[in-house]
């Protein structure tokens, strides 16, 4: 009678193993700040940080209830001549961190709610290749403000 019972909790402890594994630890997005227009009607900017956790993560998208349409952009130096260009997908290798930073790469958001102000927490949720969706409560500042997070690097 026993050894049933032991078989069953071994497989019990194994199948909790597997779990762990299967399943390694995801990416984060982190310092999620947006830059709101100086004049009404301009896009907004977002920036923020993507790590990509044991498994690597492939961003492939940002949505908003508050804001119409959100564009992943790069910023290209053609010849001392700046420029934006959209990117389709961003993938994050495991163990990296990927930044959205004033410069360089951004998160373009057109059609941004009038009632976003300096302040207001704005939601966006970061849609990943495998399916996983994350909503984070972005700081939002105004046009002139300094950048609420620290650089890190
Ligand atoms: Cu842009």
């Amino acid at each position: 009678m026993r050894l049933p019972m032991f078989a069953a909790l071994l497989a019990l402890l194994l199948s909790a193993c597997g779990a762990s594994e299967d399943a390694p630890s995801p990416g984060r997005v982190e310092n999620v700040w947006v830059r709101l227009p100086a004049v009404d009607g301009r896009p907004a900017a977002a920036y923020f940080e993507i790590s990509g956790g044991e498994s690597g993560e492939v961003l492939i998208a940002i949505d908003s209830s508050r804001v119409e349409n959100i564009e992943l952009h790069e910023t290209i130096d053609e010849d001392g001549v700046m420029r934006m260009a959209p990117i389709m997908t961003v993938e994050v290798p495991p163990g990296e961190t990927i930044a959205f930073e004033p410069g360089g790469r951004h998160a373009m958001l057109f059609g941004i709610s009038a009632e976003i102000t300096p302040g207001t927490p704005l939601p966006l949720d970061f849609r990943f290749e495998n399916g996983r969706d994350t909503r984070i409560e972005a700081v939002t500042i105004g046009a002139g403000d300094e950048a609420p997070f620290e650089e890190e690097n």
